[in-house]
Formats: C-alpha cells, structure tokens, sequence
C-alpha cells in the first residue's frame, strides 16, 4: 500500500492525466501526454523518436491496465489506478520503478536530447517539466538537485532516481 505522501504524488500524477476532470483516466490521456510531449520537442509521430514514445508510454498504460484488472481501452479511477501502482512499482522499491518506468524514460530522454549526446541538458529539462505539467519555477533547483555528479546534464540513471524521489516525496517535481 502506498504511504501518504505517495498516495499525494500518485493523486497529483493522476490529475495530470485526468484533463477532463471526471475523475477516471484511459489511453487516450496518454496519448494526449505523448502528442504534447511530441510538439513540444517538434518531434514527429512517425519518427523513430515518436513511435518509440508512443510505444513506451501505451506499454505503461496497458501494463496499468492488465495490474487494475481492466481492459486497455476501459478507464480507471484513482483507487484502481493507486493500488495498481503500488503493485507495479511502489511495492518493488527502486527496482519497481526501474522495471516500469525504465523504457519510458529513456523514449523521453532520446526525445529531449536533441544534441544527440544521450544527455538532457537544463534547456531540455525545463521543456520536459512543462509539458509534464510540472512547475517550471522549481526546473533549476530541481536540476541541480537531480544532476548528482554535477556535470551539468541529467542521465537516464539520474532521471530514473529523479522519478523515485518524486513518488517517495523527497522530490516536488512531477515528470511521469
Ligand atoms: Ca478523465
Ligand atoms: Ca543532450
Ligand atoms: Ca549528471
């Protein structure tokens, strides 16, 4: 079961997906994530970087899905969605995370790097955060925070590390 803090970051993490405020989310909240995601970097949906976004995002959603005991193309509201992530990834620590979240993170991470050097550097950090529906105020404090040998770019083992802290509560920045 999740803790407090977690069910708070799960339950703001929910309401990112939820636009529309009814109180359910479904595939097509993710899609939505990942063609903001894809205009924000002006990245193609046909592109090797778009589809292999797409792929990693609807994976995860599926993955919720098949954990909440629904079908892809139903919804779930926010105790199916919290249980079922406690059980994906809460439950299993930081290897949890890693399992699921891994493919994901390394979609957006190829996305935002757009220098090629397998790094996301602060400009592309802060686009990140504001697609995500993060605080843009809270990017560079987040940054250095996150860039933990302080070489002035974020790896996806630091952004994996990122999205722990962010779920554990020692982070205040939503990314996924
Ligand atoms: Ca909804
Ligand atoms: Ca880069
Ligand atoms: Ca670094």
């Amino acid at each position: 079961m999740p803790t407090n803090v977690q069910e708070q970051r799960l339950r703001r993490r929910f309401e990112l997906w939820d636009r529309d405020n009814d109180g359910r989310i479904e595939r097509s909240d993710w899609e939505s994530e990942v063609e903001r995601l894809l205009r924000a970097f002006n990245q193609p949906a046909d592109s090797q970087k778009g589809q292999a976004l797409r792929s990693a995002y609807l994976g995860m959603w599926d993955n919720l899905a098949s954990q909440a005991g629904v079908k892809s193309g139903d919804s779930v509201d926010f105790e199916q969605f919290k249980n079922a992530s406690g059980k994906q990834m809460l439950d299993q620590g930081k290897s949890g995370f890693e399992k699921v979240l891994r493919p994901t993170i390394q979609a957006i991470l190829d996305l935002a790097d757009t220098d090629g050097d397998g790094q996301v550097s602060r400009e592309e950090f802060r686009t990140w955060i504001k697609v995500a529906g993060g605080d843009e105020s809270k990017a560079e404090e987040a940054f250095r925070r996150l860039d933990t040998n302080n070489n002035g770019q974020l790896s996806v083992e630091e952004l994996i590390n990122a999205v722990h802290k962010f779920h554990s509560g020692e982070l205040d920045v939503s990314l996924i």
